[in-house]
């Protein structure tokens, strides 16, 4: 399939994305916008493996090359770029009734950045690092596997307890399914892939459960097609196909000596 050249809509908000856990953040946010308020939009796949996102029309939207962005036609074709940014501004401007985030100068607004920051800076870029090295790095190398499946586990492990009393991240009482969860669902949707064990993290689980019972969500995880690396996809893989089950168990094997030979060891509350 021909790769995109330019932007293809007149009006409204056009999403350039591709099937990835930053991706999905963004595709998840417009499918519940458009179930809450009916508000439509456009998107094109971007497909990274051809580095699309690295052609010059793309970075005059985007100057960091890389996937998701976001026109919105209907404000002169103002473009926004990074996960977080785009989450803030769509809903900030199409989200009036706060049913996915919370008021500017409310507390909330600040707690629920204050996770889509942790995302950012934390969760995204230890897990996305896992994934390379414990997954399609050209070499193994056994200190950065452990080091960043290490930390990811770290990291799930602070999730898992912030979980452990509430439904959703953000929000008042047990928590408002908000953008907070909409940042950090596409990476744990891909955690088995990662070299995690969801099973040391019953509260995400949890939560990832409740959040896929979502029609958006659901939705969201479509645009522009279903991971093949999700829990999910991963599990059914391994159990059907012999060659993905053997390249699995060795990459998970590397990583437990990995973790052996440096002394790792599990550090969440
Ligand atoms: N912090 C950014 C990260 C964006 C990012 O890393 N996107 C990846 C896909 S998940 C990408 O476009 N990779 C292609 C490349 O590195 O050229 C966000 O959350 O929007």
């Amino acid at each position: 399939m021909a790769e995109p050249t330019g932007l293809i809509a007149k009006s409204g908000i056009e999403l350039l994305t591709f099937g990835t856990p930053n991706g999905f953040k963004v595709s998840i946010l417009l499918e519940e916008l458009k179930e809450a308020y009916g508000r439509d939009y456009t998107w094109q796949s971007i497909n990274i493996m051809k580095n699309t996102q690295k052609e010059p029309w793309f970075t005059a939207l985007c100057p960091n090359g890389r996937i998701p962005a976001i026109v919105d036609h209907d404000n002169n074709g103002f473009a926004v770029f990074e996960g977080l940014a785009i989450l803030g501004y769509l809903t900030r401007r199409y989200d009036p009734e706060h049913r996915f985030s919370f008021p500017v100068d409310s507390d909330d607004y600040t707690v629920c950045e204050e996770w889509m920051a942790w995302q950012h800076g934390g969760l995204g870029p230890m897990q996305g690092q896992a994934n390379h090295f414990h997954r399609f790095a050209k070499e193994r190398i056994a200190y950065p596997t452990q080091r960043y499946v290490g930390e990811s586990e770290r990291l799930y492990g602070i999730l898992d307890a912030r979980l452990a009393e509430r439904d959703f991240v953000a929000g008042p009482g047990r928590g408002k399914f908000s953008i907070a969860d909409m940042s950090l669902l596409g990476w744990v949707n891909i955690a088995t892939f990662s070299g995690l064990d969801m099973g040391m993290f019953p509260h995400v689980q949890k939560w990832l459960d409740r959040c896929m019972e979502r029609p958006g969500v659901r939705k969201g995880f479509a645009v522009p097609n279903v991971s093949g690396l999700s829990n999910e996809k991963i599990a059914e893989v391994i159990e059907s196909d012999p060659e993905q089950k053997k390249k699995t168990e060795e990459a998970r094997k590397f990583l437990e000596e990995a973790k052996e030979k440096y002394g790792y060891k599990y550090l969440s509350p």
